[in-house]
């Protein structure tokens, strides 16, 4: 064929457009330059072309057939009130079609808290199941075979007795741990950076890590031992080229403190497992799986294995949570259909697809099913197991994978520069990148330049509440409490006080394993909570600092006339005060998700109020003290783990016993059911998910203007 005519082709374009080609080229938030037309003359050069699968570099899979031999695992994340309940749910889920287990604690597990913990109050089977021992284990997984079924368990903060937990209620169950097969997430680095459910400062935490490493490659061969994750930082508003660079770099990171503890690189490399986000963004994101595992081999050359599989990365997907919309839901099976199509052609190990209901609450029996079904029909139906790396060759896809890697590899030689992952984690930096990333790409939402169907565009005119799962926050601590005293009565107390011991040695002394030293406490029926107050003993607490990017949802803003109507209220308020408008930005209970409040701190100040950030995980009484101590007109809390209401009355409660009058509003996950009991309970106004901050600020002036007329 002869070679095409692409002057030919610019002028047709040029006719069809009524401009240059270049009018046509879009730019993409990583500063990508998508063009309207690819070619073959755009994979001239590329050095990544012409591998197979499953040989390094891996680019077109870790296995030689990929779906072909056998498809990814359908692992979908659940957890939720007792045991007995997300145990019921996994065994249905199974019986339905799913092919792994995944496991979502509630945040008091994460945050090393037993149930009858007080800061706990708001947070108890919310989120996620309630753990407090063994005996909450055994029954999570009570007739589901663990040498049979693979379990993930996506825990950080409280690695050390979740894991010695389920490694326990598997012998019990008569499976030793060398039996047993799954992955413990364990990647404290990004819990740094962006989930925030660490409990302990980043040096041992760093510890507790290698000392999993090196525990499971010892004794539990088919385990996965970290599941290194992207997944959060897009969801905290990274750029595709951010989650690739600070995820590949945090893996580095882990395996050179594997390796300092004297481990070979080939005992422990093949059992590191990754997790990314897939957003919308479809090609983008089949590109960025291909390029994490062209890097990942590249990084792994530095410590020069043996084994080919040291070199091979292996990871989980899941459907991007912030894309899903609370507004007209049900646009959400589509999305999330699309988002997981992207992670198989980007050749995905195993995925969760989204339930369209989880803007808004927890999924429930029929939108997990429709999740489930999502892969299901990709499996069976449409044909996509049958190729390997079908996007292989595609101009496009192959210019974006090259570009994607290029530049992420720069950044993580920036990184490399800064000393590596764990000091640039330690300064803030890549905190700052994400945070910025997130404020741009909230202003070209609110701004209408990104369409969300449904939201900023096309938005019905009214819409039916949805059904939603309702956790009954108190029965369920009250039955965790009961559970929690029967064991404390049953168990050797002796034992559990001199294993206990014996853990906290191991701590101080630097030597010896934490998590073999856990497994024998919580044989010993010691809690999650005990064997995390041990550490945090020795280890004590991290407190992180909240600091603001500043300018960047202004800068956007400035020249929008609602904009400048809006900072013109804001001074003339500001006038009669004397003062700016002040606005305690709040997060209560163990909710650590602090997108939102960042953002919203971020462009209310840009806006012009004077803004107080809280500390992450404050309790009501806490926040009230902090709201007095700051003399702010409002508290607004971002509720995004399901205790608002909980924690949102006990606010007002203790803000009114002292006596301040400020204004409590809130936004996040929060079911439009929950609406009125709030505002009776006495907050202000609830904004819900997609409203545009300046409508929030617009609104908040409302509030405070009233209050001053009356
Ligand atoms: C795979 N196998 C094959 C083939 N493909 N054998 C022959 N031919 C093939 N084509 C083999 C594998 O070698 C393996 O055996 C077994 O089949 C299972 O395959 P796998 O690819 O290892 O799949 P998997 O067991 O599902 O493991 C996938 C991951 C693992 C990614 C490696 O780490 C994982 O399951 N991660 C899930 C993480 C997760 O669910 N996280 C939840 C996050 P061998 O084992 O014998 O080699 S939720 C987070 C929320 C949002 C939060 O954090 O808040």
């Amino acid at each position: 064929m002869d070679k095409p005519d692409l002057d030919a082709w610019r002028r047709r374009a040029e006719k069809e457009l009524g401009a240059a080609p270049e009018a046509a080229v879009s730019a993409t938030p990583e500063g990508i330059a998508v063009k309207p037309l690819y070619t073959a003359q755009d994979l001239e050069g590329l050095d990544h072309l012409g591998s197979l699968p499953g040989e390094a570099p891996f680019l077109r899979g870790p296995r030689a057939t990929m779906y072909a031999g056998r498809p990814w695992t359908i692992r979908q994340y659940a957890g939720f009130s007792t045991a007995e309940e997300s145990n019921r749910f996994y065994r249905e889920a199974l019986a339905g079609g799913q092919q792994g287990v995944s496991v979502a604690f509630d945040l008091a597990t994460h945050r090393g808290y037993d149930s009858d913990h007080p800061r706990v109050e708001g947070d108890v089977g919310k989120a996620g199941v309630a753990i407090d021992s063994v005996e909450d284990m055994k029954i999570l997984f009570d007739g589901i075979p663990l040498d049979r079924v693979s379990v993930s368990m996506t825990m950080n903060g409280a690695v050390i007795p979740v894991l010695a937990a389920f490694i326990v209620a598997g012998e019990e169950q008569g499976v030793p741990r060398a039996r047993l097969s799954g992955t413990i997430q364990n990647d404290i680095l990004k819990e740094f950076m962006v989930r925030n459910t660490y409990i302990y400062p980043p040096e041992p935490s760093m510890r507790i890590v290698a000392d999993i490493i090196d525990y499971t490659a010892r004794e539990m061969p088919r385990f996965n031992s970290i599941s290194i994750s992207g997944y959060h930082m897009q969801e905290a508003g990274a750029t595709l080229v951010q989650e690739l660079a600070f995820t590949l770099a945090d893996g580095r990171d882990y395996v050179r403190a594997a390796l300092a503890r004297g481990l070979d690189v080939d005992a422990f490399a093949g059992r590191l497992s990754f997790f990314f986000a897939i957003g919308m963004n479809f090609f983008m994101e089949a590109a960025k799986l291909r390029a994490a595992r062209l890097l990942w081999s590249r990084v792994m050359d530095e410590f020069q294995p043996k084994q080919p599989a040291s070199r091979m990365l292996r990871t989980h997907c899941q459907t991007s949570g912030v894309s899903l919309q609370a507004q007209d839901p049900y646009n959400n099976i589509v999305r999330t259909a699309y988002e997981a199509l992207a992670a198989v052609l980007g050749g995905t190990q195993s995925l969760h697809t989204n339930s369209f209901d989880e803007a808004i609450a927890l999924p429930t029996e029929f939108s997990a099913r429709i999740a489930r079904n999502t892969q299901l029909i990709l499996q069976h139906e449409t044909g996509v197991t049958k190729v390997v790396d079908p996007l292989a060759g595609s101009y496009y896809v192959e210019s974006l994978t090259a570009e994607l890697a290029d530049k992420a590899w720069a950044l993580m030689e920036e990184i490399e520069a800064r000393g590596g992952m764990t000091k640039a984690v330690a300064e803030g930096y890549p905190k700052r990148c994400i945070e910025a990333a997130a404020t741009r790409r909230q202003a070209a939402v609110d701004k209408g330049e990104e369409v969300i169907v449904g939201v900023n565009r096309y938005r019905p005119d009214s819409e039916a509440a949805l059904d939603i799962r309702a956790i009954d926050n108190a029965a369920v601590r009250a039955a965790q409490i009961r559970r929690l005293a029967e064991t404390r009565r049953r168990r050797g107390a002796e034992d559990v006080v001199a294993r206990l011991a014996a853990l906290r040695d191991v701590a101080r002394s630097g030597s010896g394993n934490l998590l073999a030293a856990a497994v024998e406490a919580a044989r010993a029926r010691a809690s999650v909570g005990e064997i995390s107050d041990a550490l945090r003993e020795v280890f004590g607490d991290h407190a992180a600092t909240p600091v603001l990017v500043r300018d960047i949802y202004g800068e956007a803003y400035r020249d929008e006339p609602d904009y400048a109507v809006l900072r013109a209220r804001l001074d003339a308020l500001g006038e009669k005060l004397g003062r700016k408008p002040r606005l305690l930005v709040a997060k209560l209970g163990q909710d650590g998700h602090d997108r939102g409040a960042k953002v919203i701190a971020s462009a209310f100040g840009d806006i012009g109020f004077e803004v107080v950030i809280g500390p992450l995980f404050q309790t009501p009484a806490e926040a009230a003290r902090l709201a007095a101590e700051t003399g702010v007109d409002a508290v607004g809390v971002s509720s995004l783990a399901a205790g608002h209401r909980t924690l949102l009355p006990q606010l007002v409660a203790a803000l009114r016993a002292q006596g301040e009058e400020a204004l409590v509003i809130c936004g996040g996950v929060i079911p439009a059911q929950d609406h009125e009991f709030l505002l009776e309970s006495g907050v202000a106004a609830v904004f819900g998910p997609g409203t545009p901050v300046v409508e929030a600020a617009n609104a908040l002036l409302d509030l405070l203007e009233g209050r001053r007329h009356n």
